[in-house]
């Protein structure tokens, strides 16, 4: 199309006014196409917004976002009822959906809570963390575990939603480097990347709320994309309302990018969730400059 339009000197600079007026519109288009992908990933919309799971780092059995789906960490029971699926977002709804039920457990096993990390530093999903002493693990299970408390200086979330699974409701603590955080039942030895598993002590209450409760009557895999698993086809959701977020709340900003992290009191699956940071208008705008730029050098370049 370029080429035919540079036929000879005379016509070009005729167009040129013209010309350069779609090279920019053009430019702009990819700019706005470029910055779609940019926030939404992978993502695909569902009943609850985008999906937003990212690779947990450990197993790679799984299937569908993040190989998340049918998946639970390597070692663990591999089965429906203990597979955590999927973070969804639409726009300040973040919903959490598992073939594990959160409202009940599992063989006396409880959900955890979800941190947040907002400023891209959280260490999620290690394999080890230096300087952090593991507990061994009790292989045969024979006796009660100790739940190691862990600082949040290992891990560097900086929120974290404390959930009452039962109450439906939960508290959101704003953490700090000397937060406490609880580890899992194995999570020591065992299935480190799994932790942590809850909120323990320390930090700043700066809100809380009620949370939309489904139990799996409302959440098939076709709401969701999300698979059933050797016959267990039950789905189980809980939608937090992070509108806080979108009130500006001090610190802490979609837009600049999220992590998630969920699992449950034994570690069987470890899931995040990842929010891709939003370009500034102003980036946006350089962005531009610098493509438009190039098409004109490319251009001038051919004539
Ligand atoms: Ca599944
Ligand atoms: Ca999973
Ligand atoms: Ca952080
Ligand atoms: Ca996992």
């Amino acid at each position: 199309m370029l080429e035919n339009n540079l036929k000879g000197k005379v016509v070009m600079k005729t167009l040129k006014p013209i010309f350069n007026q779609k090279l920019i519109s053009a430019a702009l288009a990819i700019i706005f196409v470029g910055t779609l992908i940019l926030v939404s990933g992978n993502a695909s919309a569902t009943t609850y917004g985008d999906n937003i799971t990212v690779y947990d780092g450990v197993g790679t059995n799984g299937t569908g976002l993040g190989q998340e789906d049918n998946e639970a960490e390597p070692g663990m029971v591999q089965s429906q009822a203990w597979d955590l699926e999927g973070f969804f977002l639409n726009g300040t709804q973040l919903t959490i959906v598992g073939g594990y039920n959160f409202y009940t457990g599992k063989d006396g096993m409880d959900a955890g809570d979800i941190f947040i990390d907002t400023n891209g530093d959280a260490v999620a999903s290690p394999n080890t963390i230096p300087g952090f002493i593991y507990e061994p693990y009790d292989s045969n299970d024979s006796i009660t575990e100790t739940y190691q408390i862990v600082s949040n200086s290992y891990f560097k979330y900086d929120y974290v939603l404390d959930i009452d699974w039962a109450a439906g409701t939960f508290a959101i603590i704003q953490l700090d480097p000397n937060s406490l955080l609880k580890d899992t039942e194995y999570g020591s030895a065992y299935n480190i990347p799994s932790n942590p598993w809850i909120y323990e002590s320390g930090g700043q209450v700066v809100g809380g709320g009620d949370f939309e409760d489904y139990n799996n009557a409302n959440t098939s895999g076709s709401d969701t994309g999300l698979l059933g698993w050797n016959g267990d086809d039950n789905h189980y959701a809980a939608t937090f309302n992070l509108s806080f977020i979108a009130a500006g709340f001090t610190g802490i900003d979609l837009r600049n990018g999220a992590l998630f992290h969920n699992t449950m009191e034994c570690g069987n699956d470890n899931l995040i969730g990842r929010v891709a940071p939003v370009p500034e208008p102003a980036t946006m705008l350089l962005l531009g400059t610098g493509l438009a730029g190039m098409i004109g050098l490319r251009r001038r370049k051919k004539a």
